[in-house]
């Protein structure tokens, strides 16, 4: 039988500006048509939206017309052959999510989170997705005394409960990472978004997307992170790239830190059959600040590139042996296997 091919997707986001926390923009913004256009060229089929992606300025729309503009996007898309593959309410950027959405010490921007997801809903249906991703972003602190943890995971049970009702037909894939914007998140693992999920009013419906750079700063191994989730069937988005050890989080090439690890990523992936079940394969890098803006794609036809080529490497990798040094208990031959092969010695 042959194997599945993967599906790619990508963000408007990772078409960036070239900003920093430190400068101002370094390249011109790219019309979103243009980043569709960019999409189709380097071979991504499936397009990532934040709901204002999808719908700009949609707070200030009312309902109905943010459903009509969601469905002139999908159209677009629809025109470029191009899908989308999920919604993400953006809560950190509104001056009500200030101090996060559904954890805010705020009632008032507590209730505005949950409107403001609901409307994420909407988006998604009229674009005709059934992923809404939520990136819990400042629901955290940088002030540990600033928030109760006990009430904090109670409103995040009751948000994800509130979006599940709200969008019968949607599937909530939460995408934790540990810290930035805040120092410490509620839900900094895949683990805490599984059990958060097993708890919620339909488990079926909740599962996760998992960022490689986000597992590395939570300490954690990205291929192990999936593993677990893949056990559970609940990887249902990877955001695959890199880090290079505990920074910020830097959205580097895929396998640009560490080729290895970026190995064991595809080779769970492989062995997990994701690819066959229809599941994308997302990319969230961010080009260099240095590039110039003629190049700025580059990041992202690299890290496909990688990914495929990691592919062939998982597809050729020699199991026999390798499952020789296993029986042998011989790990230190397996590890020469292992990077032999990735040598390509
Ligand atoms: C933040 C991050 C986001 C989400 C989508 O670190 O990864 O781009 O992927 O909001
Ligand atoms: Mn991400």
């Amino acid at each position: 039988m042959a194997a599945a091919t993967y599906r790619f997707s990508v963000g408007p986001w990772n078409i960036g500006r070239g900003a920093d926390p430190f400068g101002p923009p370094v390249r011109p913004a790219v019309a979103f048509d243009d980043v569709l256009d960019a999409a189709v060229k380097l071979g991504f089929e499936g397009i990532q939206f934040h709901d204002d992606d999808a719908v700009p300025d949609l707070e200030n729309l009312s309902p109905a017309k943010i459903v009509a503009e969601a469905k002139a996007m999908r159209q677009k898309l629809d025109d470029k052959g191009l899908v989308p593959e999920f919604v993400a309410p953006r809560l950190w950027e509104h001056a009500h999510g200030v101090d996060g959405g559904y954890t805010s010490n705020d009632p008032a921007a507590r209730t505005w989170a949950i409107e403001r997801s609901k409307r994420s809903v909407d988006v998604a249906a009229a674009l005709g997705c059934d992923i809404i991703v939520l990136w819990p972003a400042r629901e955290g602190t940088s002030v540990r005394e600033s928030k109760n943890p006990i009430e904090a995971s109670r409103q995040l049970l009751a948000a994800i409960d509130a979006i599940l009702i709200a969008g019968p037909s949607m599937r909530i894939a939460i995408e934790p990472k540990p810290n930035e914007p805040v120092d410490h998140a509620f839900i900094p693992t895949i683990g805490h978004a599984l059990a958060l999920g097993a708890r919620s009013f339909d488990p079926a419906r909740v599962g996760v997307l998992i960022e490689s750079a986000h597992a590395i700063l939570a300490g954690l191994d990205p291929s192990d992170e999936m593993g677990f989730a893949l056990a559970a069937g609940k990887l249902w988005s990877v955001h695959l790239n890199d880090q290079n050890g505990l920074k910020f989080d830097q959205d580097k090439v895929f396998g640009a830190a560490n080729l290895r690890g970026a190995f064991d990523q595809v080779r769970v992936l492989e062995n997990a059959n994701y690819a066959a079940t229809g599941a994308f394969v997302g990319f969230d890098v961010k080009a260099q600040r240095t590039q110039k803006a003629e190049s700025a794609t580059a990041h992202l036809a690299t890290s496909k590139a990688v990914f495929l080529a990691l592919v062939e490497k998982s597809r050729t990798f020699p199991q026999r042996v390798a499952e020789e040094c296993i029986a042998a208990r011989d790990y230190e031959a397996l590890e020469r296997t292992v990077l032999e092969h990735l040598l390509g010695c």
